[in-house]
């Protein structure tokens, strides 16, 4: 093609492969190229599935260029490197993505009209990348975006699981699980490296060698493969790596005689063991097999990883090798706890590979590794057996056991031991073993924690006394010695308790060994650390979550900003306040969202059956179902408007309601069934609705299913309502939020997480504010519990129409005892819907009142509303986010590539 192009001039001989810029006819002949010579089809035919994958095989090529440029250069300068491990990476699709940022929309658009396919098309083909649950997943994968288009030398590592999140189907009983095998047709983006893989150890166990070297020895030894994932960078020629592990063994472990005298499972055992490692994200940990292998998969990411990065630092340092500096240029990220094990984990290669002492191995961790937290929920701060862990990493206890030992130390240095009450408490909270007897040497110093004070006194009755008195028999001494313990008698510090497990706290872990800590909004990070450490508020890329899921909008911000700037400067939307008023742009505005609307009711009518009127106002609520993010408060409200509807004649309902179309989304954890029965609820509250005659057009509920992130790049920007209405204090961020946001949509939530920023950032009056606040939560609960709380009647309304059976038989007891003080049904309504609840519906009255005003000739002031949503979001691009972790924690510059 190159030779073609030359010959027609088009393209010098100077110019390198790495400045070649394809225009639509070498894309055309690169795409067909792939689909002849890179074949995973039949040849006769260019269907669908397979325009797909030569397309992404065609852009890959482009990508592999840029890749080696980048990593040639960081390699050339020695460059810092920031390394953000996660278990979890929500992708999405990877092809529109990748050519809106390589400029190349408009060229593949146009040769894949010429092999006769619409882009749009061949990009739907393809499956959703879901290596991650929910926001922790999608946020480190918006961060990729960022660090790629920032220029700052990156690098992310993570699991290459073979099924990713389950598949979720709506049946007549709510949810049902379907494994996702996204790899079936082969994954066009991935490159494995085939000499990039490293051994991993499981249990065995740790034997003293000359010189008091420990050495790891026996157990089971697996190895990890690369694959990697190149990640463009927007306008930019910077493609960062993100590197996932898959597993296997080594081929002289597979058992051959086993297999050849029959005993074929045996001979697969290991195989299997080694394979199953990555499966799935998050196999259910119930049982112990379950808990093993999620730790296995931890410490697979951990181990793989960071040998990496050792072998880069080795291999870049050359001569000059000095582990003092490694973290110069190495800072490594723990997205939330699961990467824990890469504190010990770098402290047993240090010293049991590379020979440093404990002070210098502790000492370098110290600087290399950084830690943030994504929860304020007890429960899902991870904590894992002592017995478990000592027998599948018995090297890394004895590690995590010294670090206790220093943890505690620099308690005691910091609280002293007067106060043994504060000390007591501080190391229950602080330490990183729980239920677990201090070491004996601390112990003995707590214990006569007087010592220098009795000291003090036998020296100053030693001046007193002559030599002779002070010269008494070995007897006397240790009665002496008795006498002393006696008179300093201290109770004894944390007791542990021998009917509770010995555990190890990964948070606490990772504070310990971590030399940052944040939060991810301001809210989050102050209810964890008040004082200590630092906020990052999360953040999104506008590249995906505006510029290519939303190109209408688009067009139109580019026109008023003035430039496609705000693309990269998010800043610039901020000039949409001073439009706020303009009728153009306002008519504009309020066409874009109709052609969005539009595209998300057929898009229902696909999924679901349901056809909705795209004139009503789109209401949505699309995230991971969970109790504190209270869908169940969304659709008893909804119920509550239903019943209100229900009892007026036809001309009173349509005066008094905004007709709306109730749009939920996402998926309940396989073994969560109080999540699940809320699923079940929704769906049964929709097929009683939306067949209802009498209601019409007013009010649909629908429940799309298999939420993920394509669906959501195309509900987000038909959406005008969003929900986000945890109870205050329980979200420590959210992100969906900054996306509706950005796409003009107004949302109505509570005081938690990012919201309250956001709330700051686009107005108060462009907020639909309910709830009760953080601080107030406590003494709620509290009142709660002693049967102080008198519900607001029109709660009891709804938990009684819902009893009377008017969305069919099943039984919602167990999920509306919840809401109620009802023995039997754990922790009655611990997240407060019934006290949020008047106040929930109050504001939809607003929401209402809003959208109704604004009917008459233009929506007015929901328009200027959505529009001062874009303009405040600015705030909320995850590029805002990564400059402040770079800045702040990773230490690390942009490098623009020569
Ligand atoms: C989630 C929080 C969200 C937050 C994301 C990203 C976990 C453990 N935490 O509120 O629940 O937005 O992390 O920070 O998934």
């Amino acid at each position: 093609q190159r030779q073609d192009l030359k010959e027609e001039g088009q393209i010098t001989e100077e110019a390198s492969l790495d400045t070649f810029v394809p225009d639509s006819a070498s894309i055309a002949s690169s795409i067909k190229y792939h689909s002849e010579f890179t074949p995973s089809f039949a040849p006769d035919h260019f269907e669908l599935p397979k325009a797909f994958k030569a397309t992404a095989e065609s852009v890959r090529d482009s990508l592999i260029i840029n890749w080696n440029a980048t990593y040639a250069y960081y390699e050339k300068i020695n460059v810092k490197q920031a390394y953000y491990l996660s278990m979890e990476y929500l992708q999405g699709r990877a092809l529109l993505n990748a050519i809106g940022n390589l400029e190349l929309t408009g060229a593949y658009a146009e040769a894949l009209k010429k092999l006769g396919h619409n882009v749009e098309d061949v990009a739907r083909e393809e499956p959703d990348a879901a290596l991650g649950n929910g926001g922790l997943g999608r946020l480190a994968s918006c961060f990729l975006d960022s660090l790629a288009t920032l220029n700052y030398p990156a690098w992310g590592y993570g699991l290459r699981y073979k099924y990713g999140l389950f598949k979720q189907y709506i049946t007549k009983d709510g949810q049902e699980e379907v494994a996702e095998n996204w790899l079936e047709m082969g994954n066009p983006w991935e490159i494995v490296r085939n000499d990039v893989s490293y051994p991993v150890k499981f249990y065995g166990e740790v034997i003293s060698g000359p010189e008091g070297i420990k050495e790891w020895v026996g157990g089971e030894d697996i190895t990890a493969v690369a694959y990697d994932v190149p990640i463009p960078g927007y306008k930019t020629k910077t493609t960062i790596n993100l590197q996932l592990w898959s597993t296997k063994i080594a081929p002289e472990k597979f058992d051959l005689s086993a297999f050849n005298a029959g005993d074929h499972a045996k001979a697969y055992s290991a195989m299997k063991n080694a394979e199953k490692i990555c499966y799935i994200l998050y196999p259910g940990d119930e049982s112990l097999e379950g808990k093993t292998l999620r730790l296995k998969q931890q410490y697979t990411l951990c181990s793989a990883s960071l040998q990496d990065i050792i072998a880069r630092y080795e291999r870049r340092s050359g001569e000059f090798l000095d582990w003092e500096i490694f973290p110069e240029k190495v800072a490594v990220q723990m997205n939330d706890t699961h990467p824990t094990l890469c504190i010990p984990e770098l402290i047993r290669i240090l010293i049991d590979v590379k020979g440093l002492s404990w002070e210098q191995a502790w000492n370098i961790t110290q600087r290399t590794v950084a830690y943030t937290n994504h929860t304020v929920l007890p429960e899902a701060l991870e904590k894992w057996s002592l017995e478990l862990m000592e027998k599948l990493l018995p090297r890394h206890v004895e590690i995590i056991k010294m670090i206790d030992e220093e943890l505690i130390q620099t308690i005691i240095d910091e609280y002293g031991t007067e106060d043994l009450d504060l000390l007591q408490e501080k190391l229950k909270q602080m330490r990183i073993l729980d239920n677990i007897e201090l070491p004996e040497s601390v112990a003995e110093m707590i214990a006569k924690p007087e010592k220098s004070s009795v000291e003090a006194i036998e020296s100053t009755e030693e001046d007193d006394v002559s030599d002779e008195e002070t010269e008494t028999t070995a007897e006397e001494d240790e009665l002496e010695e008795e006498e002393i313990e006696e008179k300093n008698e201290v109770p004894p510090i944390i007791e542990p308790d021998p009917k509770l497990p010995k555990l190890v706290r990964m948070a606490n872990l990772c504070v310990a060994g971590g030399y940052a800590v944040n939060g991810v909004a301001e809210i989050h990070s102050e209810i964890m650390w008040p004082e200590k450490f630092q906020n990052k508020t999360n953040g999104v890329t506008p590249r995906r979550w505006i510029r290519f899921c939303n190109p209408d909008l688009s067009k139109i911000i580019t026109k008023w900003t003035g430039s496609e700037d705000w693309v990269v400067n998010t800043e610039k939307l901020v000039t949409l306040r001073k439009f706020a008023d303009n009728e153009d742009l306002q008519s504009e505005w309020r066409e874009a969202k109709r052609r969005n609307k539009v595209k998300v009711a057929s898009f229902l009518r696909e999924k679901t059956g349901y056809i909705v009127n795209p004139d009503a106002m789109f209401d949505v609520q699309v995230k991971r179902i969970h109790e504190y993010k209270r869908q169940l408060l969304n659709i008893m409200g909804i119920v509550y408007h239903y019943k209100k509807m229900k009892e007026m004649s036809h001309e009173e309902r349509k005066a008094s309601f905004v007709p709306r179309v109730c749009i939920f989304g996402g998926k309940a954890f396989a073994t969560y069934v109080q999540a699940k029965r809320i699923v079940k609820f929704i769906t049964d509250v929709g097929a009683t609705v939306n067949h209802d005659p009498e209601i019409g057009d007013l009010l649909k509920v629908v429940f799309v299913p298999d939420y993920n992130v394509s669906v959501a790049e195309m509900l987000i920007p038909g959406s005008e309502l969003s929900q986000h209405i945890s109870t205050a204090g329980m979200e420590a961020s959210g992100t969906s939020n900054m996306k509706f946001a950005m796409n003009g949509c107004i949302l109505i939530g509570t005081l938690d997480g990012a919201n309250v920023e956001i709330r700051q950032e686009v107005g108060e009056d462009n907020f639909f504010l309910f709830g009760a606040e953080a601080h107030e939560i406590a003494g709620l609960r509290k009142e709660r519990a002693e049967g102080k709380f008198v519900p607001d009647p029109r709660f009891e309304e709804v938990k009684a129409y819902v009893r009377s059976g008017v969305f069919g038989p099943y039984n919602y007891e167990e999920l509306m005892g919840s809401l109620e003080g009802n023995e039997g049904y754990g922790r009655a309504d611990y997240f407060l819907v019934g006290k949020d609840f008047p106040s929930y519906i109050e504001c939809q009255d607003k929401v209402d009142e809003a959208y109704k005003r604004s009917k008459g000739e233009y929506h007015l002031r929901w328009t200027k509303m959505s529009i001062l949503n874009t303009a405040g979001s600015y705030k909320f691009s995850s590029d805002r986010t990564i400059h402040e972790y770079a800045r702040d924690i990773w230490r690390i510059d942009p490098v623009v590539l020569p």
